[in-house]
């Protein structure tokens, strides 16, 4: 029997509750991590950024030749009827497009139709104190997946290269893991774009080598520009993050944190430095601009 306030879960047009949402082990998003997806929010009714999230949906979707079934005015409902079916209105909202049900060969002309799945939950990705006194992290021997291959560029459902970042951010016990790219600049987090503070000016990878273009990273670029911060977009080597003024992470589910540690060299002053929190308070104000998103 369905647990009662179950979360409502869209798969493919119907809403299921979460005990019952399931998706075939036939699936190649299951079997090959053949599909897409994106992490999105919402704050107080809006859907921050939805259109930005959208198109980057459909640009991974087009890069891999996956053919979406719904056009991104039938996905932008999916994703408010979803909010509305859970009357939620603050929520982390999990976008996925796989390839669909097929057989057991990779062949993707197997699956006659992709499948769309939209989750509207919470998550908890960093501790409620780590804003205040940044996060700690290490610099993972795992690389991004380079531009020649499954590229970073395509938010797909292959994410085992930041899994094992992670994974190794958790053996030496540090709070989040910094990845480099092929040739051993700095890309980005497992899951968020990275920002140093270098005598006022901000710096930050470039997307071409290794970092996913992030809707949150785009953000706090412009909030810099409007506050007359220059954004240099520039190959950033690791001892450039040793020896940064302040350093940040910027992505939907980290939002703005502080960076204090990267392999046991402080940063700066070791705590959230003046340009960080001015752009961190910033970012609240626009995250709560109803101008900025999509009204639930
Ligand atoms: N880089 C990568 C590799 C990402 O997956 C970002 C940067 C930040 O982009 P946005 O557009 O969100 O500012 C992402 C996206 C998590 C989690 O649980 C985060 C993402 C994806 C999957 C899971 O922290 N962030």
């Amino acid at each position: 029997m369905a647990i009662t306030n179950e979360r409502q879960i869209y798969i493919d047009g119907k809403f299921y509750p979460k005990s019952e949402a399931k998706v075939s082990v036939y699936d190649h998003g299951f079997l090959y991590g053949d599909g897409v997806f994106e992490g999105i929010r919402a704050y107080n009714g809006i859907v921050f950024k939805l259109k930005e999230h959208i198109d980057r949906l459909y640009r991974s979707a087009h890069a891999i030749m996956l053919n979406v079934p719904l056009t991104k005015q039938e996905m932008t409902q999916a994703v408010l009827d979803t909010l509305r079916k859970n009357q939620m209105k603050d929520a982390y909202i999990r976008l996925v497009v796989s390839r669909g049900v097929g057989d057991l060969g990779l062949d993707p002309r197997k699956c006659p139709k992709a499948s769309v799945i939209v989750i509207a939950d919470t998550i908890q990705c960093k501790d409620s104190n780590s804003q205040e006194t940044g996060i700690t992290t290490i610099f993972s021997w795992v690389k991004r997946n380079p531009v020649d291959a499954t590229t970073h560029e395509i938010k797909s459902l292959n994410y085992l290269n930041s899994i094992l970042a992670k994974i190794e951010a958790n053996a030496y016990g540090v709070d989040e893991a910094m990845c480099l790219e092929s040739n051993g600049y700095i890309a980005e987090g497992v899951g968020e774009n990275a920002f140093i503070v270098k005598n006022g000016e901000l710096f930050t990878p470039p997307t071409a080598t290794g970092a996913l273009s992030g809707v949150t990273a785009e953000v706090v670029s412009e909030i810099a520009k409007k506050l007359g911060i220059k954004v240099t977009i520039t190959n950033l080597t690791p001892f450039m993050l040793f020896t940064a003024d302040e350093a940040f992470f910027t992505g939907t589910a980290m939002e703005m944190t502080p960076i204090r540690e990267v392999n046991k060299r402080i940063i700066g002053e070791g705590n959230p430095g003046v340009v960080t929190k001015k752009l961190m308070s910033e970012f609240q104000k626009v995250i709560s601009d109803p101008t900025q998103g999509t009204k639930i």
